[in-house]
């Protein structure tokens, strides 16, 4: 499918307009029509042939003709000479934090500065002090901005390196005299972002299944291929290491490539004091193999139960698991609805009732609509009406639904004065209302959190959605003081939400886990645009038990019933 070709040619020829200060009008719409094809489950090349194109929304006669001038020839005219125009380097600089399409094309066109590192070197030089509206206060901003680029452009999110790692470890158990394969490291302690893919093999033929590992389809480049060791890249320059160890050694050398370092160095301590030797290897006494084959007897030779592989950071889980107080993660199986997701009423590109068949399709009971609030018109946001007349739609729906339940919600935008976007007669007939911020996400501490904690001690707000707004590599969280929005949620029986999305991921780990011990309740959501996206549940459901998350701490784990009977009682 071209989708996502097609959509991310639309958001480059936005961004393009915007840094040459097109018509903002204009802009939108191709941002608008990027978001709808690439949240499209059809393909697109289906749509042109039908004729339908311009039955989908925001898209016009003439971005129909985009797609269409794509399909036949794979270029866009349109596209072509903006990028005549705009060096990629520029384009890259205005997604930096603080940068924007303005400053990126001021630079550009009054300096000639073309890439991000110049940017940066630029301002340490002291330079570009002289350009208009660039004040010491904000270059300094800028400098912080890239460092936060940087370091997000050099590891890969979960979300992205996931996939990568499970077609290739699918590619390898095809292999010729292959008996395990797992992909071990950061990835597989579920981190949120990944240095690089380290994939453990379980052969005696280490030659050959290197040979056939630096051979496979998406390696780009070949780095090293040894007698049990390769190293590659793939498309995107992400680096894929694979290891290929004797079967008798499989599970030692498991525990020791899934890390930390932190957690192995906790792990060498205990066998030393025990009079072991641990290494990836084994479990040795003197010369003598005590485990190896497999990570439980790994562990057990330590005195030790099986450790998850999230909880593995040296975060008192080597504590917990002596005192056997280890916790029982919370798993994707228990999630029983999505409790954040979006239609074609607000910005979502579904029905609600699309939405409900995909969720019903992953074995949920529920869901919940929680389109966004009037204010945020860019998101089409509803207001009373609206939600009355979608209430009626949900109405209509679950007449037809057996065993299934859809909520109204709604994402109600916390405004600049920590009030809430709808009336309150209005938020106590939704079933679950979310609570977010979409605006004044820069306001100090001290504004920012009164602002969230107004919001939690609203007798209608059930959860606060993505609390601390960051976006991995290009957004900082706001400078809100995590610890009072703890306390106001576990006082006001709020949920925290995790949001499952790839860029947020928010809460994180440490922060879950924070919440979760003071007593507030996680709520695993998708935040979904689109049905495909509602998969992307196993990374919330990941990152809360990175930070420690049980079933129990979770509300959308609950059965209907006894959710409902949760939602109730914050109402009263
Ligand atoms: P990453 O790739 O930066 O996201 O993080 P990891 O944890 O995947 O680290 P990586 O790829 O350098 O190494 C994979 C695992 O191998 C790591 O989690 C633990 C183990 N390991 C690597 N080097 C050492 C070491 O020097 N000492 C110990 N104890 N373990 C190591
Ligand atoms: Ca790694
Ligand atoms: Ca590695
Ligand atoms: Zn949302």
């Amino acid at each position: 499918m071209k989708n996502r070709e097609i959509a991310d040619m639309f958001e480059a020829i936005a961004d393009m307009l915007e840094l040459l200060g097109g018509n903002a009008f204009r802009v939108n719409s191709y941002r608008k029509a990027s978001r709808v094809i690439g949240d499209l489950t059809d393909d697109v090349a289906d749509l042109a042939e039908a004729g339908r194109l311009q039955k989908l929304p925001g898209i016009g006669a003439s971005t129909a003709k985009k797609i269409v001038e794509y399909i036949e020839t794979g270029t866009m005219e349109r596209y072509e000479k903006l990028a005549a125009e705009v060096p990629e380097g520029v384009i890259e600089m205005m997604h930096v934090p603080g940068v924007g399409p303005k400053t990126a094309g001021l630079v550009y066109k009054e300096a000639g500065i073309h890439s991000v590192t110049g940017l940066a070197e630029a301002i340490e030089a002291g330079q570009l002090t002289d350009l208009p509206g660039l004040g010491p206060k904000k270059l300094e901003n800028i400098l912080k901005g890239v460092a936060v680029y940087l370091a997000g452009q050099e590891r890969v999110l979960l979300g992205r390196a996931l996939p990568v790692a499970e077609e290739i470890a699918e590619a390898m158990r095809k292999v010729r005299g292959v008996r395990e394969v797992l992909p071990a490291g950061s990835l597989r302690r579920r981190r949120e972002t990944v240095g690089d893919i380290d994939i453990l093999v379980a052969s005696t033929e280490g030659k050959a299944v290197v040979e056939a590992f630096v051979g496979l389809r998406q390696v780009r480049d070949v780095l090293a291929a040894g007698e049990t060791k390769g190293s590659v890249r793939v498309e995107g320059g992400l680096q894929v290491d694979c290891r290929v160890v004797p079967p008798e050694c499989f599970g030692a050398a498991a525990q020791y490539f899934t890390g930390s370092k932190a957690h192995n160095v906790r792990l060498r301590e205990i066998a030393i004091a025990r009079k072991l030797k641990l290494n990836e290897y084994g479990v040795f006494r003197g010369d003598e193999p005590v485990a190896g084959e497999t990570e439980e007897e790994v562990y057990a030779a330590l005195g030790l139960p099986w450790i998850p592989p999230e909880l593995r950071e040296d975060r008192g889980e080597i504590e917990a698991a002596q005192a056997g107080e280890l916790p029982e993660l919370v798993e994707l199986d228990d999630i029983q609805g999505d409790l954040h997701l979006h239609s074609t009423w607000s910005d979502g590109g579904a029905s609600i009732e699309q939405m409900a068949e995909a969720c019903r399709a992953l074995g949920y009971h529920y869901l919940c609509v929680t389109d966004h609030s009037q204010s945020l018109t860019i998101a089409g946001g509803l207001g009373p009406e609206q939600l009355a007349r979608q209430r009626e739609e949900i109405d209509e729906l679950n007449k037809t639904l057996e065993g299934f339940r859809i909520l109204a919600g709604c994402e109600v935008d916390i405004l600049g004065d920590g009030s809430l976007d709808l009336p309150d007669d209005v938020l106590a007939g939704l079933d679950f209302v979310i609570a977010s911020i979409h605006t004044g996400m820069t306001q100090s501490t001290d504004r920012i959190t009164r602002r969230i904690v107004a919001a939690t001690e609203h007798p209608h707000v059930h959860a606060i959605a993505h609390p601390t707004g960051r976006i991995i590599g290009q957004r900082e969280p706001y400078a809100i003081d995590f610890e009072a929005l703890v306390r106001a949620a576990a006082d006001t029986g709020t949920a925290l939400e995790i949001n499952a999305y790839v860029e947020r991921l928010d809460l994180n780990a440490v922060h879950a886990r924070a919440a979760r011990d003071a007593g507030v309740r996680l709520v695993i959501n998708t935040d979904a645009h689109a049905p495909d996206q509602l998969a992307m549940m196993r990374f919330g459901v990941a990152t809360a038990r990175r930070g420690w998350g049980a079933k129990e701490d979770v509300l959308n784990a609950l059965p209907l019933k006894k959710l409902l009977a949760v939602l109730k009682r914050k109402h009263a």
